[in-house]
């Protein structure tokens, strides 16, 4: 194959692309200028590993591999490939020459944030491992022309405003005018003999924008393909002509709203026609192109499951099951039974989620308003399932079409050959609940693959210390195989590597301390606790939980400041969906009580808040490295799995976490003695929904009642007494999270926390066991484990050795 690759050096294809590409010279170049030149420079490098990659799939005709994902919370892109291709030295080399600093050029670059939270990071993390894998692969997804809201705080209260990461241009991807699909909405059926004829009234067209997704030293790349809506025709003429000009815009302006903004909920089920819309939309089109290949290449329809895995990530993507089944018979003449069995084959589930508001349905009068053949489909897809109830003589009772909605958790289910929880306890909890009863039926179809996060940008990239480190200590082999992690477990009792284990995470702590002072003019100590929760605000997470003890913790200062109090920094980051009343009034509260800590000179460096607006990848990129203790405090069976837990563990942060999600598993790697676990467990946690008074909690714990009642009398919102009481009415009337019941175990965790800081060299150990035994929360174990029980793929790689 033809090699494209520059030849000649990093800093030659930086000044080309400044003139050629950005067309400045430069002495008039701004950092952006240099952003997107170097840019373009290490692009360069990913296009014959990308073609390669590419030609050997094609060649071999082996089994890929696609994930359709409504989110990819990708963060950003430059340092990632300079890292992954290996070319850190040179880059800052060549910019050096210039006077110009790699960090400001790589910190330029607005994130990618094409996703909410956890389930978005995950597709971000396994699209690094698939390629690192040499697993042949696509994402699907959307290409939001705005991603995640920007938050500010104004007052305390969350603000929220548009994202734009289009504005400069983007460059990593390539625009693909000529590959189009047509999309359909509403309309009507009608049936044609033996086929049916959809004849939608409303078309769209999906255009395709690919960016390369490079492994580690791009050995292996793959493709992320994203959608963006384009109106069929630029506008009406019969209408424009006639003067109507807004009219005679309208089928523009119905195309470009479908990929227009990322809805910002996370977590809760919304309902709304365009979000349907937008998951057909990226749906339809990925399944088109996907036939499309695989047809170039088969004329066989029925070898479809043995070339091609479909994972769906969520159910956003669940009307996949409708959709090929229509393509397969209405496109390509299939009957029913046949098409079934083939999407069955080929589609498999991954659920994020038991929260019964996050569980998607879809009124059967919108479904069938936007999508009439699809929900005709659904009724069959139902009928099929009804037949499979009955012979299992299980006695079960479950339907996809109910209440005159259609679940699409069981939709997803049905039309899926293996559906996947995202860690142990999880999975459990979705045969004993949501899924108990399609678990009856069908007993082999649920399996658990637990969570994982690349290592390439949550080790080797964010912690340059501790990836410096342990290439000096185990070698580099542990980036593509990090369980060699513990091979520094002896070194725990070694004071020597102790000491520069805790070097590197203090000079991480300075680093934090400085952006702090800089971005929010707070001046926090570096020697102090790093006690950091950050993630979507939810009630289920808990962060009241933690604003509560932080305000009982100041108080307990004040009446003894002169006791031996372990300083700490509590630091707090995320948003709330803009609806999502309840969360933003727990970020208010945050802030006054960050406020008032902050500003009482009796607390001093003692304890600090510290709550940065606008929580996102590239933030997580710098606290958690600097992180001493990690808040993983969700209410036992609410969070499937976590995957900050990991990134924390990892970088050598100590948990203080209940028995959820992966909290458990870490648990099991780290040992009892290097976690701080407490609170009830999700079988305590359901035994104890019965009966439960909230007063009576808050009655028990003096603690509690203090801060309580200050909240109640207005000490965080002076002059304004009744701020903050919804969320104290909340509390007491539903406290569903079981924060009350929680919250004396969570403050004892705490103060043996403090005493196990206290100890430096304890606590040394802790962290450097935290690393050692973390390896296996490798997104590369995770991949390996869809491949071999779900997807039945292998590595390319592996072919050449
Ligand atoms: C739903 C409807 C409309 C708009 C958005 C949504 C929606 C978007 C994201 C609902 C849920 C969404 O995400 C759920 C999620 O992020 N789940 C998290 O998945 C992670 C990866 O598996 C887990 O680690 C987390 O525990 C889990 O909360």
């Amino acid at each position: 194959m033809k090699d494209f690759d520059a030849s000649g050096t990093l800093a030659s294809a930086i000044d080309f692309h400044l003139a050629h590409s950005v067309g400045k010279t430069p002495d008039s170049a701004s950092i952006t200028d240099w952003r997107l030149a170097l840019s373009r420079a290490v692009r360069d490098r990913l296009i014959t590993p990308w073609f390669d990659a590419t030609h050997q799939t094609y060649a071999k005709d082996r089994k890929r591999v696609y994930y359709l994902s409504m989110e990819f919370l990708l963060g950003r892109i430059l340092e990632d490939a300079v890292n992954n291709l290996g070319l850190e030295d040179e880059a800052k080399e060549a910019l050096a020459a210039y006077d110009v600093d790699f960090v400001d050029v790589v910190g330029d670059e607005p994130d990618a944030a094409l996703g909410n939270g956890g389930l978005g990071r995950l597709a971000a993390c396994f699209l690094d491992s698939l390629s690192c894998l040499g697993i042949p692969a696509h994402g699907y997804g959307i290409r939001y022309a705005h991603g995640l809201f920007r938050q500010s705080f104004e007052d305390g209260r969350q603000m929220e405003m548009a994202e734009d990461w289009l504005r400069h241009q983007h460059n990593w991807e390539f625009e693909r005018s000529e590959c189009l699909y047509d999309i359909g909405f509403g309309g009507q059926v009608t049936e044609n003999g033996k086929s049916a004829v959809w004849t939608p009234s409303d078309i769209v067209m999906a255009q395709a924008y690919d960016t390369p997704v490079p492994g580690w030293r791009a050995s292996w790349t793959n493709t992320l393909r994203l959608w963006s809506a384009k109106p069929r025709q630029i506008f009406d003429l019969d209408p424009f002509n006639r003067g109507e000009y807004m009219q005679a815009a309208a089928p523009e302006v119905l195309a470009e709203t479908i990929s227009r903004v990322l809805y910002p909920d996370d977590s809760t089920e919304i309902g709304k026609e365009l979000r349907l819309k937008q998951e057909f939309f990226f749906t339809s089109a990925s399944l088109q192109d996907l036939m499309r290949r695989f047809l170039a290449h088969n004329g066989d329809l029925r070898a479809l499951p043995s070339k091609v895995a479909i994972q769906m990530n969520d159910t956003h993507p669940a009307i996949a099951g409708p959709e090929l089944i229509r393509q397969l018979m209405d496109v390509h003449g299939l009957g029913f039974d046949a098409a079934f069995d083939i999407a069955q084959g080929t589609l498999h589930y991954t659920n994020h989620t038991l929260l019964p508001e996050a569980l998607e349905a879809w009124e059967v009068s919108l479904m069938g308003a936007i999508l009439p053949r699809h929900m005709q489909l659904i009724e069959r897809i139902d009928d099929r399932l009804a037949r499979d109830v009955k012979a299992s003589e299980t006695g079960v009772n479950t339907h996809i079409v109910d209440n005159g909605k259609v679940n699409m958790g069981t939709l997803a289910f049905t039309c899926a050959r293996k559906v996947n929880g995202v860690s142990a306890l999880h999975t459990n909890l979705m045969k004993q609940t949501v899924f108990s009863d399609l678990h009856a039926v069908y007993p082999d179809r649920i399996l658990n693959q637990t969570n994982g996060v690349t290592p390439r940008r949550w080790v080797h990239g964010c912690n340059p210390g501790l990836r410096n480190l342990l290439n000096d200590t185990i070698g580099t082999e542990w980036v593509r195989d990090l369980e060699q992690l513990k091979r520094i477990a002896p070194l725990a009792d070694d004071p020597d590597f102790c000491q520069r284990f805790m070097a590197v995470k203090q000079e991480n702590k300075r680093r934090l301390t400085d952006w702090v002072s800089d971005k929010l003019g707070v001046d926090i100590a570096p020697d102090a606790m790093f006690d950091i929760q950050i993630k979507r605000i939810h009630e289920y997470k808990r962060q009241l939980m933690n604003a509560l003890e932080t305000a009982a913790l100041a108080n307990a200062i004040r009446r003894d400041p002169g006791a031996a109090w372990t300083p700490r920094v509590k630091f707090f980051g995320g948003k709330a969906a803009p609806a999502y009343i309840d969360a933003k009034n727990i970020i208010r509260l945050i802030n006054d009580i960050a406020k008032s800590i902050n500003n009482d000179p009796v607390i001093g460096d003692r304890l600090k808040v510290v709550y940065p607006p606008n929580y996102n990848v590239s933030m997580a990129e710098i606290l958690i490295p600097a992180a001493d203790l990690s808040e993983q405090i969700s209410t036992a069976g609410k969070e499937a799995s976590g995957t900050g837990n990991m990134k924390f563990a990892l970088n050598g942060a100590v948990t203080i976490g209940t028995l959820d999600g992966a909290n458990v598993e870490i648990r099991d790697c780290v040992g009892d003695d290097n976690i701080y676990i407490f609170g009830m467990t999700a079988d305590q946690v359901e035994g104890a929904r019965e009966g439960y008074v909230t007063q009576n909690y808050i009655d028990q714990s003096p603690i509690l009642s203090e801060v309580i009642d200050q909240i109640r009398t207005g000490f965080y919102s002076p002059g304004d007494p009744t701020r903050h009481w919804p969320v104290l009415e909340k509390l007491l009337r539903d406290d569903y999270f079981m924060v009350a019941a929680d919250f004396d175990a969570y403050w004892d965790a705490q103060r043996k926390v403090d005493e196990g800081f206290a100890d430096s060299d304890g606590w040394a150990r802790m962290a450097v066991l935290n690393t050692a035994h973390s390896g296996w929360f490798s997104s590369d174990r995770t991949i390996q484990g869809y491949a071999d029980d779900i997807w039945g793929v292998s590595s390319l790689l592996e072919d050449d050795k």
